[in-house]
């Protein structure tokens, strides 16, 4: 029921996977005071990776157990962490020498310094992929086509078996809108999730960390050893981490899902977090950091490209609205009447805004074209509209059912409506809609997004099916874009200066 089902979900939401008091056992994590001066923490695999036990390195000093020069190399990555985010150091191990690539970061009042090991050679061949797909980048001028090669890409370079794009909606729902498979692999192209699936504070982590690698969610965390801040009693904040242990409801879901290795990198769009790259494999998957550093970068200048088609897609809308606007000019001195400007204009502006139905409402008159409302309908709509939206901004909804206006739409008229208030002064009834039509639609989930309650825990568990679970939608139209909303609001200044124009005029011809 809904309580429980609110709390559990509140629960996940402060499920704390940024102090999970382990790492991954691919690499080793030492945590020392801000000085530098004490080892606080270890990872209980410090021997097998660093050759020292661990009672021995809680004993030690950093300078002892690193080496000043490390020590050096980590105070210059710590004050200028945006420019050396990691260093590769070589230890002596055992008599033999040992590459390591060292991440250091300030937590809270700690320095935390985790090493993995780089076995192989220097992979410079990645500055050739690097630049090759800068060079692609360039000639991709659609979303879905830069997207698709972006995912095979990825698998070509890291090995995975399934690389997709998934992209959040404005709920933090998301589906997965491109994708590249190795052979024998299941599809999730065009599957939803639901939203609690990567809660709030996950999303947030990546704002803070480009990257999650989970190289094998199969293999026990190791802990950290002693397991909080023997100083405060404190846990370790390993946010800024790229070893960080897999918070344990995820481990259950890759698992449920056949997932073993799973990396994700954040498509962040203009500021916001758009989607996520994400890849699976059914076994293990080590990259070296190199390579994950080359894919972070790669990812990053295809959203520098995707900015660029979708200011272009955006210019092109723009410019179509414009010629429209263009075209009113030539109605200055004539001050038509608004059944007179949908008639001449209105066909045209359907077409713009890929609206089904218009309305020019302006005090008592209101005139529409296409398929909208009844008038007594429209009547109810600008009434909820005068008292709810009081201000200049436009206002949008593509599921009326779920707004005040539900009463006033039956959907296969109306399903969702673009209002934009004319900004005439001392008129407040004056309001430029567009009504788009219900577009029913099948959606695919990745297995039904029902949340189930674990009985003994009362908690959320994840789904222990991913098979393809059909929800049909109704009640929806296509979604309003910004950039329509923007040039809807353009129109609608047009529209209140030339029907202000028509007021001072009839009030001269009346003087
Ligand atoms: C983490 N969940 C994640 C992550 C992804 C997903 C991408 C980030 C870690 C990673 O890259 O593996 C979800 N992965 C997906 C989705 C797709 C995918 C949607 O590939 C689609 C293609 N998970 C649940 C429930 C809860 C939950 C019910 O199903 C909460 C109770 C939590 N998800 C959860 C947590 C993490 C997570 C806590 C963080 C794991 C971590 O980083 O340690």
């Amino acid at each position: 029921d809904e309580p429980e089902l609110d709390a559990a979900l509140e629960a996940c939401e402060r499920e704390p996977v940024h102090i999970p008091g382990a790492i991954q056992p691919h690499g080793a994590l030492i945590a020392m005071d801000e000085q530098l001066q004490e080892v606080r923490q270890v990872s209980a695999n410090l021997e097998s990776i660093l050759g020292v036990r661990v009672a021995d390195a809680l004993a030690m000093t950093p300078e002892r157990l690193f080496t000043r020069r490390w020590l050096d190399q980590i105070r210059t990555q710590l004050e200028s962490p945006n420019r050396y985010g990691a260093m590769i150091v070589s230890l002596r191990i055992r008599g033999r020498s040992q590459r390591f690539r060292l991440l250091s970061y300030r937590s809270g009042a700690r320095v935390v310094a985790e090493l993995e090991p780089i076995s192989g050679n220097p992979e410079r061949w990645l500055f050739g992929a690097m630049a090759d797909w800068q060079t692609e980048l360039s000639g991709h001028t659609t979303r879905d086509g830069l997207l698709r090669a972006l995912t095979a890409l990825v698998r070509e370079l890291a090995g995975y078996d399934r690389v997709m794009i998934y992209r959040f909606d404005e709920d933090w729902n998301g589906s997965v809108v491109a994708e590249s498979l190795s052979a024998g692999a299941d599809s999730y192209l065009g599957h939803h999730f639901p939203a609690s699936d990567i809660p709030a504070q996950v999303r947030q982590l990546y704002s803070i960390k480009h990257v999650r690698d989970i190289p094998d969610a199969s293999a026990a965390a190791v802990p950290l050893v002693p397991e909080s801040d023997p100083a405060d009693d404190s846990a370790l904040d390993l946010s800024r981490g790229i070893l960080r242990a897999v918070a344990p409801i995820h481990v259950t879901y890759l698992a449920n899902m056949g997932v073993v290795a799973s990396m994700s990198i954040a498509l962040h769009l203009d500021g916001r977090l758009w989607g996520l790259l994400a890849c699976h494999a059914a076994s293990p998957n080590i990259l070296s950091p190199a390579l994950r550093d080359a894919l972070r970068a790669m990812v990053q200048t295809a959203c520098f490209q995707l900015e660029l088609i979708q200011a272009r897609d955006d210019a092109v809308l723009i410019q179509r609205a414009n010629e429209s606007r263009d075209v009113l000019v030539d109605e200055r001195g004539e001050f038509p009447e608004p059944e007179e400007l949908l008639e001449r204009h209105g066909k045209d502006w359907l077409q713009v805004f890929r609206a089904s139905g218009a309305v020019l409402a302006a005090g008592d008159q209101s005139a529409g074209v296409g398929t909208v409302p009844d008038a007594e309908s429209i009547n109810g709509i600008v009434a909820w509209l005068n008292k709810h939206r009081t201000g200049e901004l436009a206002w949008s909804s593509s599921e009326l059912g779920r707004t005040g206006l539900g009463a006033f739409c039956q959907p296969a008229r109306a399903a969702g409506l673009l209002a934009v208030p004319l900004p005439i002064r001392n008129a407040r009834h004056a309001w430029l809609l567009f009504f788009r039509s219900e577009k029913a639609e099948t959606r695919i989930w990745a297995g039904n997004p029902e949340k189930t309650i674990d009985r003994q825990t009362g908690r959320l568990s994840p789904r222990e099916s991913f098979a393809s679970w059909k929800e049909t939608v109704r009640g929806q139209s296509a979604r309003w874009l910004s950039v329509e909303l923007r040039a809807a609001t353009d129109l609608a200044s047009d529209l209140a200066v030339l029907i202000a124009a028509g007021e001072i005029s009839q009030l001269n011809q009346r003087l």
